[in-house]
């Protein structure tokens, strides 16, 4: 293990990271491809899922491939997909070292594109950027092993966590900047998911604006009976932005043809306690694909995650502004009696946004 192979994993990790929310039900892989310390590829996980990012690194290296390493932020794949697996291809393209940070839990992966490698006589270093790979690929390991998506958890709120006054005002609590901030964890997500509540009261697009072409992230909206209009700006762009509704069974007939009709697609939920189940909601989402899912509210949805201790990262963006306890609270009830009964996050990041802080939390490692 080099300097130099921190900076080029550093850099595949960079490229890899290009890909997030664009790239689901796949992973969002980075490659660069080096020879005699000049990179000769580069690579991401293109949009969709494919091609993957060691085809698009090794197309641009082209004859330039034979003898140089490939840093790639996961285990290449060892199956056969539309193409054959990764692994054969660096073999083929004549790569004489594979440097990846982890293995790839995919059961069809899952440690056979390392043995494949050395086999065909390519050295293989493992470890370096681990941190940061499980970091990037989170939502992928977890749709594996848990067969839900990453959830992250976006609060904008006054001082005293409230989102709106008693009389349903809520815009602006924060400024431009935290704003700009959102639309940046949007497009890093597969989804951007809402209540019932928040896609009434504030009629969001929940779309990703200001980045340039961009896969749009699929909105999902969490509604028992499917009691938002249908002349909001969610339904009136469904046919140009995927629309997902999760809904209980209770949910009229009349409703769901509706909102077929106008482009959305429904996703049946079960309920438990008179609400939508959170934690089979997020499974029927990972069953669709989805590996990392950014929650917007309202507090109700966010109460609900929260007490199913559901919530993987928290991001909050808190305002130099009261609202005092009349507000509308930005976490609904969690039913929390006793201190060690709440859940707990570990502070990862605080930064200043605009006139707002933005601080970034992470589920405790010890519960
Ligand atoms: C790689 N490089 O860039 C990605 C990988 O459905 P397929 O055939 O596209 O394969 C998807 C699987 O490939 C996925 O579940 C994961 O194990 C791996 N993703 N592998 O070598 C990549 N995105
Ligand atoms: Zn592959």
């Amino acid at each position: 293990m080099t300097p130099d192979d921190r900076r080029h994993m550093a850099h595949a990790l960079g490229l890899g990271r290009r890909g997030m929310g664009q790239c689901w039900p796949n992973p969002a892989v980075g490659c660069v491809i080096v020879r005699d310390g000049r990179v000769v590829g580069r690579g991401w996980t293109q949009p969709g899922g494919r091609p993957h990012a060691e085809t698009v690194a090794l197309d641009m290296a082209g004859g330039a491939a034979r003898g140089a390493t490939a840093y790639v932020t996961l285990e290449p794949c060892a199956h056969h997909g539309q193409t054959p697996p990764c692994c054969a291809a660096l073999v083929a393209a004549g790569i004489a070292r594979v440097v990846a940070p982890i293995a790839d839990s995919d059961p069809r992966v899952d440690g056979q594109g390392f043995d494949h490698l050395r086999k065909h006589g390519v050295e293989v270093t493992t470890g370096i950027g681990a941190e940061q790979a499980l970091l990037d690929h989170a939502g992928f390991f977890m749709r594996v092993s848990q067969q839900r998506p990453w959830v992250t958890l976006k609060l904008a709120m006054t001082l005293d966590g409230r989102i709106a006054t008693a009389t349903g005002e809520s815009k602006w609590i924060t400024g431009p900047t935290a704003r700009g901030a959102v639309h940046a964890l949007r497009a890093s997500h597969d989804a951007v998911m809402v209540g019932a509540g928040t896609a009434r009261s504030d009629d969001p697009q929940l779309t990703v604006r200001g980045f340039g072409p961009h896969r749009q992230p699929v909105r999902v909206v969490v509604s028992r009976l499917i009691d938002v209009p249908l002349m909001s700006q969610l339904a009136q762009s469904a046919k140009d932005v995927p629309l997902w509704l999760c809904h209980g069974p209770e949910a009229r007939s009349e409703l769901r043809s509706a909102w077929e009709g106008v482009g959305a697609r429904l996703i049946p939920c079960q309920i438990t306690g008179g609400r939508i189940d959170p934690r089979a909601m997020l499974r029927s989402l990972g069953a669709e694909g989805l590996t990392r899912v950014f929650c917007e509210g309202g507090g109700q949805l966010a109460g609900s995650l929260l007490m199913h201790d559901l919530v993987d990262e928290l991001h909050v963006f808190s305002a130099g502004m009261a609202l005092g306890a009349e507000g509308y609270p930005g976490i609904g009830a969690l039913g929390v009696a006793r201190l060690d009964e709440a859940p707990r996050f570990q502070l990862v990041d605080v930064s200043p946004a605009g006139k707002d802080i933005h601080h970034v939390w992470r589920r405790s490692k010890n519960g």
